[in-house]
């Protein structure tokens, strides 16, 4: 079975810690929004009450560690609320989908970082979540530099900011592999650069992308 199409109206967003999503995204919604269309600005995991609260039973460093299969299936637990609520009833009305992260976040960090098998979260991606972004950009910054601005930001590290430098090199080899394979769907973004100019590369991205569709 293939993978689930993409979406010409779902953009996401990806990258390891401290690659300045957050900061694009606005720049986005702000160029879609210019130009009178409906946007909606979104994460995971999150996206609805419910995944939310996923979010946080996922993220909170004060209970035990969960067991990557753990992990992985609270966050497809997420995701299908997310869809089924909140994305697929936005793309169906004619709105853009902006997402903060989406299911290459679990291909990166549970499959590249975890070690978790890529073909059970294609599984998990055909069965539970059935849609893709029809654009992904991916933020690429090396591990120290992206890590350090986090740790500038956050006074106490998630769960998953806790962990070494090994695991997110293995994340950031596994972003920049799936956007080797799918160079339909993915741009990189250079984001070492100023906050600044990888806003700018990532509207212009956009843009490109949607004059061209
Ligand atoms: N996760 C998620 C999984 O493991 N599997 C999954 O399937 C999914 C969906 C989410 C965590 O969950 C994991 C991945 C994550 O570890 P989160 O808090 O949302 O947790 O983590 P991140 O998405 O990584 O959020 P961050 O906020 O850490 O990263 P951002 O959004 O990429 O970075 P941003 O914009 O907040 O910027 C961080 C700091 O750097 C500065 C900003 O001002 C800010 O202070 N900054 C820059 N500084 C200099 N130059 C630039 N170009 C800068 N860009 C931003």
């Amino acid at each position: 079975m293939s993978a689930p199409a993409g979406h010409p109206r779902f953009v996401s967003l990806e990258g390891g810690e401290g690659a300045g999503k957050t900061t694009v995204l606005e720049a986005l919604r702000a160029a879609l929004q210019a130009d009178g269309d409906e946007v909606l600005a979104t994460r995971e995991p999150g996206g609805t009450p419910l995944a939310e609260m996923i979010r946080a039973l996922l993220l909170d460093p004060s209970h035990e560690p969960a067991l990557p299969h753990t992990e992985l299936l609270l966050m497809f637990a997420a995701r299908a609320q997310h869809v089924g609520d909140t994305l697929l009833p936005a793309l169906a009305r004619g709105a853009w989908v902006l997402s903060d992260r989406f299911t290459d976040s679990s291909y990166a960090y549970q499959g590249g970082g975890r070690g978790l098998d890529a073909g059970f979260i294609a599984e998990l991606e055909r069965r539970v979540v059935g849609v893709r972004p029809g654009l992904t950009l991916l933020l690429d910054v090396g591990v120290a530099q992206g890590r350090e601005r986090a740790s500038g930001r956050d006074l106490v590290p998630d769960r998953i900011e806790g962990e070494r430098d090994d695991f997110f090199e293995r994340v950031r080899a596994t972003y920049l592999g799936r956007a080797a394979a799918e160079p339909a769907r993915f741009r990189v973004i250079d984001a070492s650069q100023p906050a600044e100019r990888v806003a700018a590369d990532a509207v212009a991205a956009l843009q490109a992308w949607r004059d061209a569709g």
